[in-house]
């Protein structure tokens, strides 16, 4: 059986992950693929304990390192019982966020050591990599205006540990993201996420096309 594509979805809060990994699938579902729509931290039952524990705004601090490593066991324990079985039963996985959000948002943004960020996902990801990785990227405050309204139609009162940092931090991360990006051309691609959701959603597929095998 051939392995399935394992497909990321990146970007500050509120660039449009959400909104274009359903379209993906959407499409993808429609030429006959079968498709697993996920996301991280979290993606299986405990791992999604793990995320409700990591974004919780809890009594007790929580360091950076602290913040990665637990953000790579709830990657470990998804990789292990979702995204690998899903890819070895020749399922295309589409996943919102995965460690490149841990290099953008833990290293970029908080200053966690590279060295360690990559010797945890060397010990986690066991060989397996992204085939693409859609970066959309925004400008920090389109994309945190968009997740603010999102958060006030839905009637949601309370931030998250991510939702309160400052519009520096997510310019730290969002320039993280493009350094991982310019690193890395053959496996990520830069969508300008700033025009439409139909325009967007459109260069998502296009750069699906471009995808090797
Ligand atoms: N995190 C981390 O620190 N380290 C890690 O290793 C991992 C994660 C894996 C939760 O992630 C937090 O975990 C995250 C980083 C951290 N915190 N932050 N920031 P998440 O992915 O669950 O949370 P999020 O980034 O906050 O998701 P989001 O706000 O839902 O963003 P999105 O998925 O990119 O956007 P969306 O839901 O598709 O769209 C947001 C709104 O904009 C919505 O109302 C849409 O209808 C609208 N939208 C979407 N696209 C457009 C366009 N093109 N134009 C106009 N409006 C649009």
């Amino acid at each position: 059986m051939t392995r399935g594509k394992f497909i990321t979805l990146e970007g500050i809060e509120g660039a449009g992950k959400s909104t274009v990994a359903l379209a993906i699938a959407d499409t993808l579902r429609a030429r006959g693929l079968r498709v697993r729509l996920t996301r991280e931290p979290g993606g299986t039952p405990l791992a999604e304990r793990l995320r409700q524990l990591v974004l919780e705004r809890g009594e007790e601090s929580l360091s950076a390192e602290a913040e990665t490593l637990l953000m790579f066991a709830a990657r470990a324990i998804h990789l292990d019982n979702l995204v690998r079985p899903a890819l070895e039963r020749g399922e295309w996985v589409i996943c919102d966020r995965f460690t490149d959000a841990t290099r953008a948002y833990q290293g970029g943004g908080r200053g966690v050591d590279a060295v360690l960020i990559e010797q945890l996902a060397l010990s986690v990801h066991l060989g397996l990599e992204p085939d693409l990785t859609l970066l959309l990227d925004v400008p920090v405050t389109i994309g945190l205006n968009r997740a603010r309204s999102r958060r006030q139609s839905n009637g949601e009162v309370v931030t998250d540990r991510f939702e309160s940092e400052t519009v520096q931090f997510f310019e730290r991360v969002s320039k993280s993201y493009l350094e991982i990006a310019r690193r890395e051309p053959q496996r990520c691609r830069v969508i300008d996420a700033s025009a439409d959701p139909d325009t967007v959603k459109s260069a998502a597929l296009v750069a699906l096309q471009g995808l090797p095998g």
